[in-house]
């Protein structure tokens, strides 16, 4: 953990968020500014800026709770991005792994997350 960082406090609870998974390793929330209805984030509890920062065994659970997390919640056609470092447009020095659900042409995006 690291004092001033904001994926950090979010995993404390100490700054609220709209929490959607959570296990020994790894902790799943609501982007505060999503690009598209659902967008989620999962993250390492183990605190790093970069994949490179991590050790192997915090970042196995990140694509399995990102899949898991869609299938939850319904969401059949997504994009997973995770961004490395200010030139790959990485803001938050957290590692992070976005799930970002695209809608359905004909069904839009009807999700409906589980309750806690
Ligand atoms: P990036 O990969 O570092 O560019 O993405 C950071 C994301 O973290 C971005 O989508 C923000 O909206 C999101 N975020 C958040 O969900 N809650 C926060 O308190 C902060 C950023 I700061």
């Amino acid at each position: 953990m690291a004092a001033s960082c904001i994926f950090c406090k979010i995993i404390k609870g100490e700054i609220p968020s709209m929490k959607i998974f959570e296990s020994e390793k790894t902790f799943a929330f609501l982007d505060i500014n999503p690009l598209s209805y659902g967008h989620a984030l999962v993250i390492p509890k183990h605190h790093g800026t970069k994949l490179t920062d991590i050790p192997d065994d915090s970042l196995t659970e990140l694509l399995p709770v990102a899949k898991k997390i869609a299938q939850a919640a319904g969401v059949t056609d997504f994009n997973i991005l995770q961004n490395n470092g200010r030139i790959a447009h990485q803001v938050v020095d957290h590692v992070h792994v976005h799930m970002i659900p695209k809608p359905n042409e004909t069904e839009g995006l009807g999700i409906h997350w589980p309750q806690q």
